[in-house]
């Protein structure tokens, strides 16, 4: 798979891109069903099988108060998918995305094992929603100019919590003031509305796939619906582009990816 020219172009101005149905049906049935399983596993909880985050970790508005509260055990994260499934880590190193990802960073490719490495499990009752915000925020590389990879496992849209975008954002300045403690855009600061009124909901369907900038800001609503959302989500850098020493995103590896060569 190559991207033309118009696609690196939308993605370098917008910051994202939607590759329509990357991922075959037949894989994306498996990669969503070893979720359910996992996590039909993880609610039997003995033992567990694998590290995941709860919504009452995260705490964001409306999550459970405590684990003892109702829905205090909603997962909102597997984590480390590429360890916990042959899909997942196929998924995650495919070489045909490998090379898509070469072609927008311009350079041999990385995948991070410190950021998202996960599936996302938003949840109907209890699933919180996410402010806008930059994936870069916690992470700490030589630039801001890593790629996360969303690939929707199921539909995705406004009413289950689907993802929200401000095209362009990545290369926004944002003044301080316009942050919470979080580095969330705060909802409350007259600065901000014009930017809110930017955002361009994402429907996707099982198999697309986003691309986006570290530096894209962008949120998700509450699932309304009355199934789990899943999404395989992983995070990459280019070579050029490593983790600072002794910082979180380097402690948990790396694995080099390796592009389809073109015949
Ligand atoms: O599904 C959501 O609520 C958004 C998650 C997200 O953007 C993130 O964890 O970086």
């Amino acid at each position: 798979m190559i991207l033309d020219s118009a696609q690196c172009a939308q993605f370098k101005q917008d910051g994202y891109l939607i590759l329509r149905q990357m991922v075959s049906s037949k894989s994306c049935a498996d990669m969503l069903a070893q979720s359910q399983a996992q996590l039909q596993a993880q609610l039997q909880a003995t033992p567990d099988i694998g590290p995941v985050e709860y919504e009452t970790d995260l705490a964001y508005p409306g999550a459970p108060a405590s684990f003892e509260a109702a829905g205090g055990h909603t997962v909102r994260r597997l984590r480390q998918a590429y360890a916990r499934a042959d899909c997942w880590r196929d998924w995650a190193t495919d070489p045909a995305l490998a090379s898509v990802l070469q072609q927008l960073l311009d350079e041999p490719v990385i995948l991070s094992l410190a950021h998202h490495n996960c599936v996302m499990t938003k949840h109907p009752n209890y699933g919180t929603a996410t402010g806008w915000h930059r994936d870069i925020r916690y992470w700490s590389f030589a630039r801001n100019d890593l790629i996360s990879v969303w690939l929707a496992l199921g539909e995705e849209h406004a009413a289950n919590g689907g993802l929200r975008v401000l095209p362009g954002s990545q290369r926004w300045a944002i003044a301080p003031e316009q942050l919470d403690a979080l580095d969330f855009l705060r909802p409350d600061v007259a600065q901000n509305q014009p930017l809110f009124q930017q955002g361009v909901a994402l429907d996707l369907a099982a198999g697309d796939v986003v691309l986006f900038h570290s530096g894209l800001f962008h949120a998700a609503g509450q699932n309304t619906s009355t199934q789990v959302k899943h999404s395989l989500v992983f995070a990459y850098r280019g070579a050029s582009n490593p983790p600072r020493a002794g910082s979180k995103s380097a402690m948990a590896g790396e694995v080099k990816l390796n592009p389809k060569l073109s015949s």
